[in-house]
């Protein structure tokens, strides 16, 4: 596929939509989908709390401040966000022996022995950073809130994830409609330390680099039903790997129940089925392992119509693109 190896621009025409070309342009990937904060959303734990939204905001403040190279600020989490932090963490540790997948188990215990994850006070995201550095190249940038899924798919493809650091409302420990540090922490963070999730996250995010609107719905619906959803099997049980399930008991209960529906992870039919993003989902997609998901992604994804590779360079951070015609 990469076979005249020239880098070149003439086949990116002025229809293909910007794209970052440098970790550093991922300063401009930003932008927010605002309809769940709770500012806005009716059925938001937060939203008539003013002290909830004001403390939101502060924090918020930090990501927009960011630049590439920074340091993550640390945040002194106040009592009752470690409060939080401590029950939801309680429950995973319940509960993950038995329904998350291996790969997540095993990252898990990692990040106790290296003291990051302890019940009683949330970590802080450069040591978190740090940590993933060294196991996959992954590296967190902090975030506002939730990004357009063009802003948020890019930064995969430069093996930064982009995390957001203020805390779920006290009264809705085990569900929030949107996502928070303790949804990154203990959903996001422990499979981004494994080298073939980590590598299956890059590449839906090199594929939605340039990529149309249309193409971009699918690749995030994927990521939805996956990463944030996918169920896995193990020696024929059923096991949790999705983020969303991981840091949500209430709804991996529900996923493991015999409420939903279960499909085989298909990416062509995946990718156009439609989601719930308020409520517990009807539908989870099955993988057979991550090696499997993968295989069947890249398949799907080579059929797409970008008329360009790309390549990352991770001694430039550097996206380089390849003539494919
Ligand atoms: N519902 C998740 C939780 O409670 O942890 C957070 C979200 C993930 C994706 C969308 S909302
Ligand atoms: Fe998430």
């Amino acid at each position: 596929a990469f076979a005249g190896v020239n880098l070149m621009t003439e086949n990116i025409s002025s229809k293909t939509p910007w794209f970052p070309r440098h970790a550093s342009d991922l300063d401009n990937c930003n932008h927010l989908m605002t309809k769940y904060e709770p500012e806005l959303d009716m059925n938001h734990p937060g939203f008539a709390d003013k002290e909830y939204r004001e403390r939101r905001k502060q924090i918020a403040e930090i990501a927009f401040a960011y630049k590439y190279g920074d340091p993550i600020p640390s945040i002194s989490y106040k009592e009752t966000e470690n409060a939080t932090w401590q029950r939801v963490f309680n429950t995973v540790l319940d509960l993950m022996p038995k329904h998350a997948c291996r790969e997540y188990k095993a990252a898990f215990t990692k990040l106790q022995e290296a003291d990051i994850f302890v019940p009683h006070r949330i970590p802080q995201l450069e040591d978190v950073s740090n940590f993933l550095r060294k196991h996959t190249g992954f590296t967190l940038r902090p975030a506002a809130g939730l990004l357009t899924a063009r802003d948020f798919l890019a930064s995969l493809a430069f093996r930064v994830f982009q995390s957001t650091q203020y805390v779920r409302h006290a009264n809705s420990p085990f569900h929030t409609p949107e996502p928070d540090c303790i949804h990154e922490l203990l959903g996001h963070i422990p499979l981004l330390a494994d080298p073939s999730f980590a590598q299956f996250s890059q590449e839906i995010g090199l594929a939605s680099l340039g990529a149309s609107d249309s193409e971009i719905e699918k690749l995030s619906t994927v990521y939805w039903f996956t990463v944030e959803f996918g169920l896995c099997k193990e020696n024929h049980q059923l096991k949790a790997y999705g983020a969303a399930l991981l840091s949500s008991i209430g709804e991996l209960l529900h996923a493991l129940s015999d409420k939903p529906e279960l499909r085989p992870f298909e990416p062509a039919s995946t990718s156009v089925q439609p989601y719930q993003d308020q409520e517990y989902q009807p539908i989870y997609y099955v993988a057979e392992s991550f090696e499997d998901a993968k295989d069947k992604f890249r398949r799907w994804v080579s059929a797409m119509s970008r008329p360009f590779e790309v390549r990352f360079n991770p001694h430039t951070e550097r996206v380089e693109v390849l003539d494919t015609v």
